[in-house]
């Protein structure tokens, strides 16, 4: 039987390894949210950065609920492997950036100790969308997230994200340790601003004295990440085995692209990430929009599309004729409502994008990311629509992507088959759904609190064209549908 990967030595000579000596290097980061994304992207920086210019920079891992991502790097010291798939082959890279794996549940001390460690100069983050609990109406908590709930309710036993950051920034403060940079590493717009009016906010109701402190000492530089990151199949675990000669309960694969945009504000210093390729901006907004925009504005729209006339894959989605012209539609629009980006040229991003959704070797599921509708429709196509409408520019497949997820959260399939909406707003997504008047749907969606901007929501014209679209996909089926879109002039 092949044994476990534990070491980087006596590996092939095809996988490349850390190139730096592992012990030398002491921890200098937390990472909260221990997913494939964490471990496909900035894990990979970081040790890109730790080959080129060394430092105190390796990262302690930390899942805040499930204990698999923890629990199979421990056997492995921390070390994993990165198969970048491209057209042009795939190549494995080992990972030797994390200096311990914890669980929340299950290591409390480890994890509270790491986050006020005077070593722990930056907390990343990568928890998702709906991993922050935000009111999106508002910018501050939202009650009624479970964890900022309970959060609230004791705030010395902190189980979520805000609850766990303040009460170390507390801490820290008390004992008069620098804060550490929060930098989060989610598909949010203004992510670093975003995150510092929650944590403000969650001071005010559970330690007010904090609320300036984190206002005024704590830096939140935001980042765009981007590098497309399947789940992990079965699959991923026999070509690792194959190419690594190891077992690797921890491997991943994903593309071979990978860019990261950074606000370089840093105060307690940071990583060389440069090496790795990492643009440090001033403003990140702009490569943010752009992102948000054309590349996850179009993946969410071939995700519903595409998942509702029986594509299982975006690959596959990309062999659609049809979904394909609509695809390029939709990222002309897109791009049509960003301001110019000096040195980024739109349409060979756009034509990168394709590209990259092509990419045969990669298994990204539709429904992976149809996944959390509620949380991704905002800034990926509400915001650009509203833009868009606003500018008199075109807005047909703003509506198109707004009514084929309409129509995915009636939670079955046209030939009836049911599946599960995994969507945190779930239960206030299904209805009114299948047999009601489509207006009567597109209304109560529409008006669901947080989602649609009031200019958008309130105009007629986006309106009617949601309202005959989900029509259509109610009376005719997705692929009618979508065929007679791409085909329209
Ligand atoms: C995707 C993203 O699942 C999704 O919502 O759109 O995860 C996308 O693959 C990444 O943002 C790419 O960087």
């Amino acid at each position: 039987m092949t044994i476990r990967l534990t070491t980087t030595k006596g590996l092939p000579d095809g996988v490349q390894r850390p190139g730096y000596s592992r012990d030398a290097h002491g921890p200098g980061i937390v990472h909260i949210g221990l997913g494939a994304f964490h471990k496909a992207h900035q894990a990979v920086y970081t040790d890109d950065a730790l080959a080129a210019l060394g430092g105190d920079w390796r990262i302690i891992g930390v899942s805040l609920r499930s204990e698999a991502p923890a629990v199979e790097l421990v056997p492995q010291n921390g070390l994993y492997t990165v198969i970048d798939r491209s057209a042009t082959g795939s190549r494995p890279r080992v990972i030797g950036a994390f200096a311990a794996t914890l669980c929340l549940q299950t290591d409390r001390n480890a994890v509270l100790n790491a986050l006020i460690a005077p070593a722990t100069r930056i907390v990343s983050i990568t928890v998702t969308e709906k991993g922050y609990g935000i009111d999106r109406t508002t910018g501050g908590i939202d009650r009624t997230h479970p964890a900022i709930d309970a959060d609230l309710e004791d705030p010395n036993q902190p189980q979520g994200l805000a609850g766990l950051l303040v009460w170390a920034l507390g801490k820290r403060r008390a004992a008069g340790i620098a804060p550490f940079t929060v930098l989060s590493c989610d598909n949010l717009p203004e992510n670093g601003s975003l995150l510092r009016g929650l944590l403000m906010d969650f001071a005010r109701h559970s330690t007010p004295d904090l609320t300036d402190h984190i206002a005024s000492d704590v830096a939140f530089p935001s980042t765009m990440v981007d590098r497309i990151t399947p789940a992990r199949t079965k699959e991923t675990l026999v070509l690792t085995e194959e190419m690594v000669g190891r077992r690797d309960k921890a491997a991943i694969e994903t593309e071979a692209f990978r860019q990261w945009v950074i606000e370089d504000h840093f105060p307690t210093g940071r990583p060389q990430w440069e090496a790795g390729g990492a643009i440090f901006v001033p403003d990140v907004r702009p490569y943010e929009n752009m992102k948000l925009r054309m590349l996850n504005g179009t993946h969410s729209l071939l995700a519903y599309a595409g998942f509702l006339a029986g594509h299982r894959y975006v690959r596959d989605v990309m062999a659609d004729a049809n979904l394909v012209t609509l695809l390029r539609r939709h990222l002309l629009a897109a791009s049509a409502t960003l301001d110019p980006l000096p040195g980024v040229d739109f349409s060979s991003y756009a034509a990168e994008l394709e590209d990259r959704f092509r990419n045969p070797h990669l298994a990204h599921e539709t429904y992976q990311i149809a996944m959390d509708g509620s949380q991704k429709m905002p800034q990926r196509i509400f915001a650009p629509a509203a833009e868009a409408l606003e500018k008199d520019q075109p807005i047909d497949t703003f509506a198109l992507a707004t009514a084929a997820w309409i129509r995915y959260t009636f939670g079955s399939t046209d030939g009836g088959e049911a599946y599960d909406l995994r969507d945190p707003r779930a239960d206030e997504l299904r209805r009114p759904g299948l047999g009601e008047d489509p207006w009567t749907v597109v209304k109560a969606r529409l008006a669901l609190p947080g989602l649609c901007p009031a200019a958008l929501r309130e105009n007629q014209t986006w309106q009617h064209a949601v309202t005959a679209q989900l029509a259509k996909f109610m009376q005719d089926g997705a692929e009618n549908t979508i065929r007679r879109m791409a085909t329209q002039d």
